[in-house]
């Protein structure tokens, strides 16, 4: 059901007007990072959205607390939050370092720590990196360092070319990647190698028509795509194929419309998305459905403001974080996701992000901008 304002009129729009001097630091900044990868892009992700507006009915972001929550759990190593997440800890520190970021407070930890941190992550015989210390290696981990070393603009610390050469080994012959030497496939990993390799500036080092080809077979009749072929459709999952899509230059392979149509019906009745139908609504979705949106210029079939309060309405705004749904435990993965869909929305004070890369769009800028490793 759509329950916006701004029902969805099948109307393209068209932006395709090249780069001029004076063009608004989001136009560039849009179009450098989304062509960088592989050249012909359609992406115009924030382009589209219009310009900032008073979001606070849902009560203002309680930015300097969720600051201080994200620094916190990252410090009481023996709390509930910090022990599950024990074998995810380096996408943890994704979600934690990336919102501390967007918040305009990456300087809040010590640079040197993490990256030395990170490194003890790294597996230098294959290239992969663990989950945390003495973990095996898996891709899942090895997008999250590249990622956390892009924040720090660390990347120099990388034997790039064995870490590309780790992602880029695990492409199988139809296409698909598994994530580690067990082999699952999963288009999650399609996204992650083709994610790693752009922002190591290695892409060439995959078959890279395959891996397209194989991101289309998992395409079904609904517009959206699954984990494999024939899987059904979830909105993590299109943000996979979408993402990965983007940055190879290959969007020409979705019907926009359709996928629009199935993707704005994710917006349940209190204003928050789902990931599949009849499903309940969470905050983490609004990054995965809002990026798919932006990626395919239908983000003007939600309701922003709607979206933005149900988000706001997740805030512990005693002691910081976001959670699933209002009145729920807060926990890292949800405070990112809400910040990170607020950025999608701009909201006021918080960083704009590279709805295809999955960091701040500055952050992006500077690594094509900046080419060489
Ligand atoms: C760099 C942002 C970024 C991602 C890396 C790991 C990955 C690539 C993407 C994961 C995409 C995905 C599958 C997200 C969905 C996560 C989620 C909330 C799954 C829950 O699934 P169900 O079935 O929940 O338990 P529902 O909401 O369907 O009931």
């Amino acid at each position: 059901m759509f329950t916006g304002s701004t029902r969805p009129t099948h109307r393209r729009v068209r932006d395709s007007a090249p780069l001029a001097v004076g063009d608004s630091l989001e136009r560039r900044a849009a179009a450098s990072s989304l062509l960088a990868g592989f050249g012909s892009s359609t992406l115009r992700a924030k382009l589209l959205v219009p310009p900032a507006r008073a979001m606070g009915e849902g009560g203002e972001l309680a930015a300097e607390k969720h600051v201080r929550y994200i620094v916190t759990v990252e410090k009481k190593k023996d709390s509930f939050e910090s022990l599950v997440m024990e074998h995810i800890r380096l996408n943890g520190a994704y979600w934690g370092l990336t919102t501390l970021d967007l918040l305009h407070k990456l300087d809040a930890v010590d640079a040197g720590e993490v990256i030395q941190w990170i490194m003890s992550c790294y597996h230098p015989e294959s290239g992969g990196f663990g989950g945390n210390v003495g973990h095996d290696p898996h891709v899942l981990y090895t997008l999250s360092a590249v990622q956390v070393l892009c924040l720090f603009d660390r990347l120099d610390v990388l034997d790039v070319d064995k870490v590309a050469d780790y992602v880029s080994g695990l492409q199988n012959e139809d296409g698909s990647f598994s994530g580690d030497i067990w082999g699952e496939v999963d288009t999650r990993f399609s996204y992650i190698v083709i994610c790693t390799l752009a922002l190591l500036h290695r892409l060439h080092k995959i078959n890279v028509q395959k891996a397209v080809d194989y991101i289309v077979s998992c395409k079904n009749l609904d517009g959206g795509f699954g984990a494999m072929p024939g899987g059904e459709s979830h909105a993590g999952q299109i943000f996979c194929c979408v993402g990965a899509l983007a940055i190879t230059g290959s969007l020409h392979h979705i019907d926009r419309d359709l996928l629009g149509w199935w993707l704005c019906e994710r917006q349940c009745k209190e204003g928050g998305l789902n990931g599949r139908p009849e499903k309940l609504a969470d905050v983490c979705y609004s990054w995965w459905v809002l990026s798919s949106l932006i990626m395919i210029d239908r983000v003007h079939w939600i309701d922003k403001d709607k979206l933005a309060k149900f988000i706001l309405n997740c805030q512990d705004k005693e002691n910081g974080g976001i959670s699933d749904r209002p009145d729920n435990a807060v926990d890292i993965y949800h405070t990112y996701f809400g910040v990170a869909g607020l950025s999608l929305m701009e909201y006021p004070r918080v960083k704009p992000m590279d709805p295809a890369y999955a960091l701040p769009l500055d952050v992006v800028n500077r690594i094509f901008l900046r080419k060489g490793y």
